[in-house]
């Protein structure tokens, strides 16, 4: 490699094995283990494998993959030989599948058997799609993982990448609903590493990390990827839903020294009443949650129980982990703390100037880890990526003692488990019912605190109205996903618009 090159697997997992942790155990799914050694050797076969099926450097590949031991081979070993690798969101319908994979134009899936239903009709209409490489026990026709990534060798030079070339990317929801693919840096893992995991976390070398966020989110990523191999710590992977029973029992059995959670997982695990004895296994030394805002309630109830913080933290796609935090010793719930070092933040009004302390404005990040930008968006890269800052469409505001508090999204996207639900694209799955004229989705608050779709719907003139709430719920989850359905209905005469006829769905939030 030339002396200003940089590939990001060399930092993170060839290091770990020259300073004496090939023994090590990096990850464990509870049905494999793969130690750093293991690891090394199976992501110079998977890139040796890209490499035989044509794939060439800055050519990207599709990940639609559980969290077992695989993902971190397919992701480090496409990473190491140059490939850019795209892992997408398990919970996508057909429809979203095919709009990613045309729009990132992978020449290789790979897939988790368990996921093979939902993409195997669509696989044939891709035009740049020539090969799908399924993770399991049966291939059902495709490429089988194991059998082929066996025979590889496990010798690879490893791609000379630059520090500035894009080495994975990351779909981010957008305000349409359309994702846009976030190309982000080979620097920016090691970037996250050093700022939040090294200096808010504190992680270290004996540190055994649970994430309830899978690796295909920019945050699990950090959580159960970045982090622990930075350090060389290990990793509990769970390729089950991350309900309260499902974590409960790994942390007993695996006692984690770090939770990685969010919001409305805290808050099952404290409330399921089944649960109510349950501990955290013997280790647990601090948890964190972002994805949206912490209720105070939950932090200080979770606290109270199991005697272990929340640290409350607001990151994005695009910055790819935390930015804002509150650290180990300096806590406020129902606050998303301080910049974390290596950050700058600033608040602005419309017009661009700071705001004073107490007043709201939306948030700017001045970050290392920054993406580059969207993937053929030019004016939405040039919106959000302004320079150094990153305009992260989130409302704050600043108290004396420097801590920053959520108010809410400067356009109408909100988050519901952590995931961006745009009320656009609620809407235009509830319009597509016959019994629904329009609609109307605002986010409301459960009596968690924590937010969810609220619906407000006009009715066609004779609609059945027989089961009707229950059956729009369901047709939304089918349509575009299961956690995107209005919780709550209302159904109204009209809604409320501007003169040229948009949604004043303002009107609609101040009204609940
Ligand atoms: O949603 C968040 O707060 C977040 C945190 C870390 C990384 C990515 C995201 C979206």
């Amino acid at each position: 490699m030339s002396a200003d090159s940089y590939n990001a697997v060399t930092w993170l997992l060839d290091r770990n094995v020259e300073e004496g942790r090939a023994e090590k155990l990096a990850f464990t799914d509870t049905v494999s283990e793969l130690t750093y050694g293991g690891l090394q050797k199976q992501s110079r076969r998977l890139a040796n494998l890209l490499r035989q099926l044509g794939v060439r450097r800055e050519e990207r590949v599709a990940m639609i993959m559980l969290d077992t031991v695989d993902f971190p081979v397919v992701f480090l070993g496409a990473i190491r030989a140059g490939v850019v690798p795209v892992p997408l969101n398990t919970l996508l319908t057909s429809d979203q599948y095919a709009y990613v994979l045309a729009d990132c134009r992978a020449r290789v899936l790979f897939v988790s058997e368990a996921l093979l239903p939902v993409v195997k009709d669509m696989l044939g209409r891709m035009p740049d799609l020539e090969h799908v490489v399924v993770s399991g026990k049966e291939a059902h026709g495709y490429k089988k993982f194991s059998d082929e990534i066996a025979p590889e060798s496990e010798v690879f030079a490893t791609a000379a990448t630059h520090p500035d070339e894009p080495a994975f990317w990351l779909y981010s929801s957008g305000s349409t609903g359309m994702p846009k693919g976030v190309r982000h840096l080979h620097s920016s893992l090691a970037a996250t590493a050093d700022t939040y995991a090294k200096q808010v976390l504190g992680i270290r070398e004996d540190d055994v990390g649970l994430s309830a966020a899978k690796l295909f989110f920019a945050y699990g990523l950090g959580n159960a990827l970045t982090f622990p191999m930075s350090v060389g710590a290990s990793t509990i992977l769970n390729s089950e839903r991350p309900t309260p029973a499902v974590m409960f029992a790994l942390m007993n059995k695996y006692h984690p020294s770090i939770f990685f959670g969010v919001p409305t997982l805290f808050s099952a695990m404290l409330n399921d009443e089944t649960l109510k004895h349950e501990r955290c296994g013997s280790r647990l030394r601090i948890c964190t949650s972002a994805g949206e805002a912490l209720p105070e309630s939950v932090g200080n109830a979770w606290k109270s129980r199991f005697g272990v913080d929340i640290l409350d933290g607001v990151g994005s796609t695009e910055l790819l982990h935390i930015f804002l935090s509150n650290a180990p010793g300096d806590i406020k719930y129902g606050t998303s703390g301080r910049p974390v070092p290596g950050y700058n933040v600033r608040l602005v009004n419309d017009a661009g100037a700071e705001v004073p302390d107490g007043e709201v404005g939306e948030l700017l990040v001045d970050a290392p880890s920054a993406g580059e930008g969207y993937w053929n968006q030019r004016s939405k890269s040039r919106r959000t990526f302004e320079g150094h800052w990153t305009r992260t469409g989130d409302k704050y505001i600043r108290d004396a003692d420097g801590r920053y508090t959520f108010c809410g999204r400067s356009d109408d996207m909100f988050k519901v488990s952590g995931i961006w639900v745009s009320p656009f694209e609620v809407e235009s799955a509830l319009i597509t019912h016959p019994a629904v004229l329009e609609a109307a989705v605002v986010p409301e608050a459960d009596p968690e605190g924590l937010l969810k779709p609220k619906a407000f719907v006009v009715l066609r003139a004779g609609a059945n109205t027989a089961g009707l709430h229950e059956l729009l719920k369901e047709h939304v989850k089918q349509k575009i996903g299961p956690w995107k359905y209005p919780r709550w209905i209302d159904v109204v005469d009209s809604l409320p618009k501007t003169a040229t006829g948009k949604i004043q769905r303002f009107k609609l939030r101040e009204h609940n």
